[in-house]
């Protein structure tokens, strides 16, 4: 019999005064079956709030549950221009504005004896190679921000430490229709074909 590969996708609602977050379209693309992955892979998704005291538990009891081989965690980041592969977690948050349920933690450690950065454990040279031989723009990124993603980024490595589990944090630019003024963004049409090379990708 041929083992399948198990592979998560988290998004975020919209935060931050916005009512758009490009990440949670492409759960509703994956839900909606408008994505199309190698049979091989068993595929999962999930919504986080974003909220510091609910994201990682929805995540976490996810990860539970699914048991994935590898997690794709996607959030929105303005003013990038690609789609970014975060390189590492770094211990802290630090929110400029605040979270989904009005917290707004500054300048906290998200483990009290966590190293400082959590490598990322996705082969994100090779993603960033396939995504770019797509013709869609992408790059290596060494910062995820000190927001909610960080946190739930750092929190998923630390708790996997352990496993072989394929774990990584992505951030995509604003879709147009987000975008006034000169911020860049990426429509959805191109970020669902990156998500799509991804997960080709991985099932090497
Ligand atoms: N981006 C935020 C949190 C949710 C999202 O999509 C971040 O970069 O932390």
């Amino acid at each position: 019999m041929i083992d399948c590969m198990r592979v998560l996708i988290s998004g975020f609602e919209p935060f931050g005064g916005r009512d758009l977050n490009p990440t949670a379209f492409l759960i509703e693309a994956l839900r909606h079956g408008e994505i199309s992955y190698p049979p091989e892979l068993v595929v999962e998704s999930v919504l986080l709030p974003v909220t510091f005291q609910e994201s990682y538990q929805k995540l976490r009891h996810t990860i539970e549950a699914f048991n994935p081989d590898v997690v794709f965690a996607f959030g929105q980041a303005a003013g990038r221009a690609a789609i970014e592969l975060e390189l590492r977690a770094e211990n802290r948050i630090h929110a400029e504005v605040m979270d989904n349920n009005g917290a707004r933690p500054t300048d906290m450690k998200i483990s009290e004896h966590g190293a400082e950065f959590l490598p990322s454990t996705l082969p994100l040279q090779g993603i960033e190679s396939a995504l770019k031989d797509g013709g869609l723009p992408a790059a290596l990124s060494r910062s995820a921000g000190t927001f909610v993603c960080n946190y739930i980024f750092y929190r998923m490595l630390e708790e996997n430490l352990d496993t072989l589990r394929l774990c990584g944090f992505i951030h995509v630019p604003l879709l147009p229709e987000q975008v006034q003024g000169d911020l860049p963004s990426l429509p959805l049409a191109e970020l669902k074909r990156g998500l799509e090379l991804m997960l080709k990708y991985i099932n090497y």
